[in-house]
């Protein structure tokens, strides 16, 4: 019985787990469509151009204060 219920838990999470895959693949494409030089990072001005939002949190999302940004660094952001 307990075992029915752990494997009816997973069934369960598979969606949630679905859900957050499809956003970090939107994230990704949206990022690949901004950085217009397709050099893996995005300046201020590919943010400001192709995502605002992430222009908008500019030196947030910029961790390591380089002055760009990479798509890791903004699905770290939008985990949180
Ligand atoms: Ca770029």
């Amino acid at each position: 019985m307990k075992f029915l219920v752990a494997a009816f838990s997973l069934i369960l999470a598979w969606p949630a787990a679905g859900a957050d895959t499809s956003r970090n693949e939107e994230i990704a494409e949206r990022f690949a469509a901004a950085d217009t030089n397709h050099d893996g990072r995005l300046t201020l001005a590919e943010a400001q151009a192709g995502m605002p939002r992430v222009a908008a949190n500019f030196s947030k999302i910029d961790a390591d204060g380089s002055g760009t940004v990479t798509l890791a660094e903004i699905e770290a952001l939008a985990d949180r």
